[in-house]
């Protein structure tokens, strides 16, 4: 009777190979640019970590260039659940989490270095908690990039050649106000709708870091490109507090470390578009304005700067601001 045990042995283990397989979970993922970009290699990285150390139990399914709806419309379903997890820029954040506002204040950091160290500081640790009592876990801060101002119609040297351009702006109050002060005719728009605007010349610009107007294609619609940076834009990981609460502590755990590695991979993605952007928009004959005097764009917004400390508290804004 050795083989016929054996063989149950070997039934057993197959069985038991196999129950994992069964209890698969799969969640779905979404970002508004194209895979081959920044938050593409987050979003991937993020799906392949979680498989990776759920031992396959749960796989994450990567949607790209919008295909489940722009940004707002990913984060409502987030929140109402209809899809676990979204990796998007701040930009229609503040619309469901206001305490996020603060972090899209144009000028508010000096680089991506500084930014970083305040996401990942006790200042953005603390930013992620609010997102809670909203439905949703937010498992880490990711990044955009530093926004740069791009148009058709002129070159950008200072803020009065932004004065009475029609640009399309993310569906942000931070930024709409901002951009009005430096004279801009704001338009908000969804992010999938953006390069058929700038096409059939809907809108005259738009803003966005090298990554995403690389990823985009924008050169094809935009003849110049001026690197104002002047927005940090932060990107975040999104996933249905339901469905986080559901995971076991270890695999809650999991998640939240695939997150992390999926950041590491984000930002240096970020920092490569950003060393070869220029050249490579230039090969494809953007114009590009690479040193405008920041000052003056800083400056024409000290009416805004008032409005803004008003509205955030001056503290708080300086807390970031002079974070080391
Ligand atoms: O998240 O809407 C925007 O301009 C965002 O920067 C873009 O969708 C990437």
């Amino acid at each position: 009777m050795k083989t016929p045990t054996r063989l149950l042995a070997a039934l057993g283990l197959a069985l038991g190979l196999s129950l994992p397989a069964l209890a698969q979970t799969t969640m779905k993922i979404s970002i508004s640019v194209a895979q081959n970009s920044h938050q593409g290699v987050a979003i991937d990285t993020f799906a392949r970590e979680v498989e990776k150390r759920t031992g396959g139990r749960y796989k994450v399914q990567g949607f790209y260039s919008g295909s489940l709806g722009g940004e707002r419309e990913s984060i409502e379903a987030v929140q109402l659940g209809t899809q676990e997890l979204t990796f998007s820029s701040t930009g229609p954040v503040p619309n469901f989490v206001p305490e996020a506002r603060i972090l899209d204040i144009p000028f508010l950091f000096r680089d991506k270095a500084h930014a970083r160290a305040v996401l990942d500081g006790a200042i953005g640790q603390d930013m992620l908690k609010p997102f809670e009592s909203k439905g949703f876990k937010a498992l880490a801060w990711g990044e955009n990039g530093v926004r740069h101002m791009t148009n058709s119609k002129r070159a950008v040297n200072s803020p009065d050649d932004l004065k009475g351009l029609k640009m399309r702006t993310m569906e942000n109050p931070v930024h709409v106000a901002a951009y009005k002060g430096f004279g801009i005719i704001t338009t908000p728009m969804a992010f999938p709708e953006v390069f058929t605007a700038l096409q059939q010349g809907t809108v005259d610009g738009q803003e966005n870091p090298l990554s995403v107007i690389m990823a985009a294609k924008f050169e094809q619609v935009q003849k110049h490109l001026t690197l104002t940076g002047h927005v940090y834009s932060p990107a975040i990981f999104l996933m249905n507090k339901g469905a986080f609460d559901k995971l076991s502590a270890a695999d809650k755990q999991h998640f939240l470390d695939a997150a992390k590695e999926a950041v590491k991979a984000n930002r240096a993605r970020v920092d490569e578009d950003d060393a070869k952007g220029v050249a490579e928009l230039r090969a494809k004959g953007m114009q590009v304005v690479e040193n405008p005097d920041k000052s003056k764009f800083q400056a024409a917004l000290t009416p805004v700067y008032a409005e803004f400390e008003k509205q955030f508290g001056k503290a708080n804004i300086d807390r970031i601001r002079n974070a080391r």
